[in-house]
């Protein structure tokens, strides 16, 4: 098909037969067959993309990509790192990486893992040992107030092992992580925008965290066989502390989770509402669900003590059960169903929308969140009735973004493209109304598309510039390095009535959710305050070497091209805490401290401290060198570190 006839085939709706609800036995083909006709129909159409591919002049009215030597972005993208554990930041238009934050996994640049600093965030075992070093991030949001980003907090979940990550905008480093208790396969995340009670209260205090799979509750080696009363528990997380507060436990899986801009309601879609163990009994029911958290009944439960807690966690639980929430008046979760093993809840900046994607139906659905307060309040009979669309769209439908003029852009996975279709349009097709028309433009992107995510789309202030599209397969897209490929994230002005696309951009492998905010909304610091490190080597003359038997403590400070200690003495079988000061005060000035052989290399920012301990086993001497270029004279930049026998 040509960009010409594709475009022919625009201004009709979905074809009916071809985007035939799904039946479970076309889905086995999913994993397997079903992907590779995927993948061989993208290849067909590879030949047609350039035509869709605008140049700079066919663009819309967002402004070019290629920014010049010296231009700056006008847009964060915080993009989380997926198996790499770790937390990017890029610039947009450009789609420039500038920083990965180490998070959850250790990273030999920063010497996250390595310094003590790091590993109390990261967490250790009673040896001294990091706890995990695997990680697989996710999602990555930020902190609200009045409906959009305020430059405070990021946060990013840890699938593997059930940990959520706070990463300080002011320095871009990740300072808290939390591990969730009773939780395995934490997958969505989403802040708050205010407070349910509280009004005053119009910025981010809780972060949502929903849990994809069900384990025996406690899971600590009994009923592991009776898979019916495997529960997940959806989490709350306080935003400054980074305690868990509460837990609802539900049935059916946690995948995604949206939160509203009243802070009334939080809601997570669920693909499992079989709670099968296999796949096949995962996809055996036609609707699943997209389950609603009333948040101010279950503080009211919680502080009313209707909780209980499982195995050696104080955190406490409610019950969220269909069993225990049939009757409105008293529910803290409503089950609104929806087709099948939906993928995706996104809320739509006007405040009024969540749209869960069907994944395994051709469907998107709208639903009204005042009509799951009215449930709530006794005013309607059944949650279902709170969906005002569900309209076809194309062809494995994942994750929906908005461009603030009412328009919603969908990724299709299966059918390698995403889908613009209007809400209104769509509520009133739903409606009746078989004239509206609510897909408005469609766009191959290459391909199989995951996540998308458009300018400020996650907040009350979406503009509708650029939209980003995750794809998850690059294909042909760039030169072979070899079995794996880079992933291909894709960028489409969205400024016009068409999709444009404007850029291609290789990505280590795999990012998936990301979000787009203007650069305004943040102000880092570029250099740290001294008074931030307990430990801080403030002044030159503090430096040296401390002695209390086997425990050594060993002060330097930095200022280039030298370290305040030239050379240092320890001995075989000293416990050696060292301290590194950088005094240097200018932006980006940045040393590294490597001792060779005895596995240590970190870096410290202008004003930052960092330490590591160490057992001095080895005797010998040992250069200790700067690693990170500084100065004319970096590298000459090193302390001789004695260790006598
Ligand atoms: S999920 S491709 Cu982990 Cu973000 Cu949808
Ligand atoms: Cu200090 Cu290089
Ligand atoms: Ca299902």
């Amino acid at each position: 098909m040509t960009q010409d006839d594709k475009t022919k085939t625009l201004d009709i709706q979905p074809d009916q037969g071809r985007r035939k609800f799904l039946n479970t036995a076309a889905l086995v083909g999913l994993s397997g067959a079903g992907l590779s006709v995927g993948l061989s129909a993208c290849k067909k159409e590879e030949a047609a993309a350039p035509a869709g591919t605008a140049t700079h002049a066919a663009a819309g009215s967002a402004g070019g990509v290629h920014l010049k030597p010296g231009e700056l972005d006008t847009y964060y993208g915080f993009w989380s790192g997926g198996h790499t554990g770790d937390f990017r930041v890029l610039g947009l238009p450009s789609g420039r990486e500038l920083l990965r934050v180490p998070c959850f996994t250790p990273d030999a640049l920063v010497g996250w893992g390595i310094t003590n600093e790091s590993k109390k965030v990261m967490g250790t075992k009673p040896d001294g040992s990091l706890k995990y070093t695997v990680g697989d991030t996710h999602h990555t949001h930020a902190s609200y107030k009045d409906g959009n980003y305020d430059g405070r907090y990021a946060w990013i979940n840890d699938k593997i092992n059930s940990r959520i990550a706070r990463i300080r905008l002011d320095y871009f480093v990740c300072d808290k992580i939390t591990e969730l208790p009773n939780v395995q396969g934490f997958h969505g995340i989403f802040p708050d925008k205010r407070d349910p009670v509280d009004r005053k209260i119009n910025y981010t205090t809780r972060v949502f965290c929903g849990s994809e799979f069900s384990i025996p509750l406690p899971n600590s080696g009994a009923g592991m066989e009776d898979t019916k009363k495997y529960r997940s528990l959806f989490s709350c997380v306080d935003a400054e502390t980074m305690e868990v507060r509460w837990q609802v436990m539900i049935d059916g899986n946690c995948d995604l989770v949206a939160t509203s801009y009243d802070g009334k309601l939080a809601a997570t879609n669920q693909y499992n509402t079989e709670m099968g163990v296999h796949y096949e009994d995962m996809m055996s029911v036609e609707r699943d669900a997209c389950a609603f958290f009333n948040i101010a009944r279950i503080e009211a439960a919680v502080k009313a003590g209707k909780t209980r807690t499982f195995g050696d966690s104080k955190v406490p639980v409610v019950d969220g059960t269909r069993a225990a929430n049939s009757d409105p008046k008293t529910a803290l979760v409503a089950y609104v169903s929806v087709p099948k093993n939906p993928h995706g809840v996104n809320a739509s900046p006007d405040g009024k929308y969540f749209i869960c994607a069907g994944k395994l139906s051709p469907t998107a659905t709208v639903i009204e969140l005042s009509k799951v307060l009215d449930w709530f309040d006794g005013k309607l009979d059944n949650p279902d009735k709170a969906i005002v669309a569900e309209v076809e769209i194309g062809l494995g439908p994942l994750h929906t973004a908005f461009d603030g003029r009412g328009n919603a852009y969908t990724t299709l996975f299966l059918d390698s493209q995403v889908v613009k279709w209007n809400v209104d349009a769509a509520i009133k097709f739903h409606g009746g109304d078989s004239k509206a028309q609510y897909v408005v433009d469609r766009l191959d992107v290459h391909y199989q598309p995951g996540h998308i995510n458009a300018s400020q789309s996650e907040t009350q202030f979406a503009d509708g510039k650029w939209l980003a599209v995750g794809c998850k397969f690059s294909k042909d897209r760039y030169l072979p390095v070899g079995p794996m490929h880079a992933e291909n994230e894709q960028l489409i002005d969205i400024s016009g009535d068409k999709m444009v696309l404007v850029a291609d951009h290789p990505v280590r492998p795999e990012p998936h959710d990301f979000i787009i905010f203007k650069r305004d909304l943040l102000r880092p610091k570029q250099v740290y305050s001294l008074d931030e490190f307990p430990l801080a080597v403030k002044d030159p003359k503090e430096s040296g070497v401390f002695r209390n038997g086997k425990k050594v403590t060993v002060k330097i400070t930095s200022q280039a091209p030298s370290f305040s200690l030239r050379e240092f003495k320890l001995k075989v079988g000293d416990e050696v805490t060292l301290i590194l000061t950088n005094l240097d005060k200018v932006e980006d000035l940045t040393h590294g401290f490597a001792i060779p052989k005895y596995n240590v290399n970190f870096i410290v920012n202008p004003q930052e401290t960092a330490s590591v301990t160490f057992k001095a086993d080895k005797p010998g001497v040992f250069w200790c060198y700067c690693t990170h270029f500084c100065h004319a004279l970096h590298l000459e930049m090193r302390s001789r570190m004695i260790v006598e026998a």
